[in-house]
């Protein structure tokens, strides 16, 4: 418990510990990996899904390869095809086949979490369109965290896509919600408004530059009565409920595995991870096993570089041996900022204070690294950041502040990409905040040292 006042709706447990997961992965898998399609129809024959040689283990090695901490599987999607042998379909893999077994196996094994993506749209069952499917997916999810679970998250996916004479499901998100949390309380519930993590708006990667933790979620609903798009994206400032953006976007143009389309280039996904972890999001990455049931040799390559890009900018703080200092509150003094330790921070005495960094020497960086404690909520609206450097002013070369980058709100996590200074010190001047900042870290990266 902290000392210092905590500011409007902040994380559970189990949302903080999900947002410092930071990265996971997303495994679209299922009958669409053999037809070609990324949706589909529901009449495809059990045997098309015919993996020669899954390799669940192979997917948990790449993932932990790539500096991931969780995968999410499709276990159903929207064909309703069922990766495990349920009882409430027949549209199901067979028994000796479980895929959904093997993979929370994997995992456990390889010390990383499992998360299930289970489709409410199904365009398979019988009974979809009628009040009876809603119990039947009720069971479904019953059966599935029962028998595989505990899952770290579970995704409710929003889309709802049949044609103009399809089926038209009233889904009882209620029951599904307390089926879920009823078995795991745990269980972070993805949809398109939480209650766990939200939807970012757009499957691009792309968080908004102000992105807001929390949402205004009284009388919405996921799929048909949600906040606009461009909402979800930035979140509401002073929002009632802490539901946290996910990012969710494909390596591949699809989110299943076709053999003529190739992952993203690791630019393409250095520039996904600043709009996404670095906007106060969760990247949630699809990396779609192929035919054989692998992550083909193509998509682990490409994700080992982009960990080793990440790891090559991210290592070297140019911030060390500095020190900070700013007006604080009961002992949460400003070096607090520079340590790695999550829980130490900074909590400023006024809503308007500054915060000064000082390093021993003038170093190079091109990138700044800014973290709100959450824990205490979301409180910077605005700031801005000068530099200590040469400047032109009335006509003469004098030392003086600068200002290098500006920003709305921070979060989690807030990467600035800004032109390369060279400074010995730099101040953060809040512009607006909604309470005093706390803030636990501060870090200034160079991306073009070797
Ligand atoms: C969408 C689905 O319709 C896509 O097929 C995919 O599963 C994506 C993650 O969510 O709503």
């Amino acid at each position: 418990m902290s000392d210092i006042e905590p500011y409007g709706p902040v994380p559970t447990a189990q949302q903080l510990a999900w947002q410092r997961m930071e990265i996971n992965m997303f495994c679209h898998f299922g009958p669409n990996t053999f037809t070609g399609a990324e949706w589909g129809t529901g009449k495809e024959g059990e045997e098309v899904f015919s993996p020669t040689s899954l390799d669940c283990n192979q997917w948990v090695d790449v993932a932990k390869q790539a500096g991931m901490q969780g995968i999410i599987l499709t276990a159903k999607h929207h064909d309703g095809f069922c990766l495990w042998p349920s009882a409430q379909s027949t549209h199901t893999v067979e028994a000796d086949n479980d895929v959904l077994r093997q993979f929370t196996d994997a995992c456990r094994k390889g010390g990383l979490r499992a998360g299930v993506y289970i489709s409410p749209w199904d365009r398979n069952h019988p009974s979809y369109g009628t009040p009876e499917y809603n119990t039947i997916f009720s069971n479904t999810l019953k059966e599935v965290h029962t028998q595989y679970g505990p899952f770290f998250e579970q995704w409710f996916d929003g889309a709802c896509g049949e044609g103009p004479n399809g089926k038209k499901q009233v889904y009882d998100w209620p029951l599904f919600e307390s089926t879920v949390l009823g078995i795991n309380p745990q269980c972070i519930l993805f949809s398109d408004v939480g209650p766990g993590c939200r939807w970012v708006g757009n499957e691009e990667g792309r968080a908004g530059e102000t992105c807001w933790g929390t949402l205004n979620t009284e009388g919405a609903t996921p799929s048909d009565n949600k906040p606009a798009p461009e909402e979800l994206t930035t979140g509401h400032q002073g929002g009632s409920q802490w539901v946290p953006a996910e990012v969710d976007v494909s390596i591949r143009p699809g989110w299943f595995w076709h053999p003529d389309e190739h992952p993203k280039s690791v630019e393409e996904l250095m520039e996904i991870y600043f709009n996404s972890v670095g906007r106060n999001g969760l990247l949630l990455l699809n990396v779609p096993p192929d035919t054989n049931g692998r992550i083909c040799a193509e998509d682990s390559l490409r994700l080992v570089e982009f960990r080793r890009e990440r790891d090559r900018i991210f290592s070297n703080d140019v911030t060390h041996g500095g020190h900070a200092h700013g007006n604080h509150l009961r002992g949460h003094q400003a070096d607090n900022v520079l340590d790695t330790a999550y829980h130490t921070y900074w909590a400023a005495s006024g809503t308007n204070d500054t915060l000064h960094i000082g390093m021993p020497d003038a170093n190079a960086f091109d990138i700044i690294m800014l973290q709100e404690y959450i824990p205490l909520g979301q409180r910077v609206a605005s700031f801005h950041i000068d530099c200590w450097q040469p400047c032109l002013k009335d006509g003469a070369w004098q030392v003086g502040w600068v200002t290098v980058a500006r920003g709305t709100t921070i979060g989690y996590k807030r990467l600035l990409r800004i032109p390369t200074v060279i400074s010995p010190r730099l101040r953060i001047v809040f512009d607006s905040t909604l309470a005093a900042p706390v803030i636990n870290r501060i870090a200034l990266f160079n991306s073009k040292a070797k």
